[in-house]
């Protein structure tokens, strides 16, 4: 019988990372303040590390120079596909969500586990998750018919199957949602000015949020995840502002490794 081949010890560190590893997604809708929330995050511990949505660094509204050029031409496309997606959204749509899934599952793994590698308790927080891509965006633009039947279609299968081939480096084990009004998120979305979505209208947020509490609040969404049922959900109201207020900001982060506990 012939022997296994040997693992390298760094394949071995590796192995052990992913099975210790906690992944939460801050989940929200438009401009409730996750990028804010895992910025805070991220500074709190050396065993924290966060995962950016690729989105945003595409719309380049918060990088500077030496960011955007690291980014390959693909990426460099992908902040052309969101504003063509907010112009024409019945050509751009199936594309523009294909390409957000895919960058996001890329972002997502590739980010472990370096920073992690001496954590004690490494946690993994992601800035939304493939989750939110299909059931509240890709579905709302479906059910918007900005999406054909077939490309729905498509998109669910293609998403079926990047699930069974990735899901053990990306599946959660917690989810923390960040909660606001639709006008209030409104308001930030002005606030932060990003070019390409200030003719979004409050209706669209308002779909969005709606989702967004089938999901997460009242948790009667139908989904073909079935662990997703029992990941457990730690809400937090946003509609006051947490930044500028080390107060708020701190008790958020408590509430947060309370959460961490019990996972
Ligand atoms: N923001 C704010 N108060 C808060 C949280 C966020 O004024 O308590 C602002 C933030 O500075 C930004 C906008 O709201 O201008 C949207 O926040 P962010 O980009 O974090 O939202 P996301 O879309 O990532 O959820
Ligand atoms: O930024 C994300 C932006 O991208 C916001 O304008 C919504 C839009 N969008 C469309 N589809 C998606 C998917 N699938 N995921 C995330 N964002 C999407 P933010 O302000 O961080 O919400
Ligand atoms: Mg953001």
């Amino acid at each position: 019988m012939s022997t296994p081949p040997k693992r390298s010890r760094s394949e071995d560190l590796d192995n052990s990372l992913e099975k210790r590893i906690k992944r939460i997604s801050i989940e929200g809708n438009i401009a409730a303040g996750k990028s804010t929330f895992v910025r805070l995050l991220e500074e709190e511990s050396s065993d924290w590390e966060v995962v950016p949505e690729p989105i945003a660094r595409w719309c380049n509204v918060q990088t500077n120079g030496s960011d955007f050029e690291d980014l390959s031409s693909s990426q460099r496309s992908g902040g052309n596909v969101l504003r063509l997606m907010y112009e024409k959204p019945e050509r751009w749509a199936y594309t523009f969500q294909s390409y957000a899934c895919i960058s996001r599952v890329r972002a997502q793994m590739r980010s472990a586990h370096g920073k992690l590698q001496d954590a004690e308790n490494p946690v993994q927080f992601f800035e939304r998750s493939i989750y939110s891509d299909r059931y509240i965006f890709a579905s709302n633009l479906y059910e918007s018919e900005c999406m054909n039947d077939t490309e729905w279609s498509i998109y669910q299968d293609w998403h079926s199957w990047l699930h069974t081939q990735f899901g053990k480096h990306i599946e959660l084990d917690g989810i923390v949602y960040l909660r606001a009004a639709p006008k209030k998120c409104m308001e930030r979305l002005h606030l932060r000015g990003r070019e390409e979505e200030q003719e979004i209208p409050l209706e669209y947020l308002e779909k969005l949020h709606f989702k967004h509490e089938s999901w997460l609040q009242h948790k009667n969404m139908s989904m073909e995840f079935e662990y997703l049922k029992d990941v457990p959900v730690l809400t937090m109201d946003v509609n006051d502002d947490f930044k500028g207020n080390v107060n708020k900001g701190a008790d958020m982060i408590e509430k947060v490794k309370e959460f961490l506990t019990t996972l």
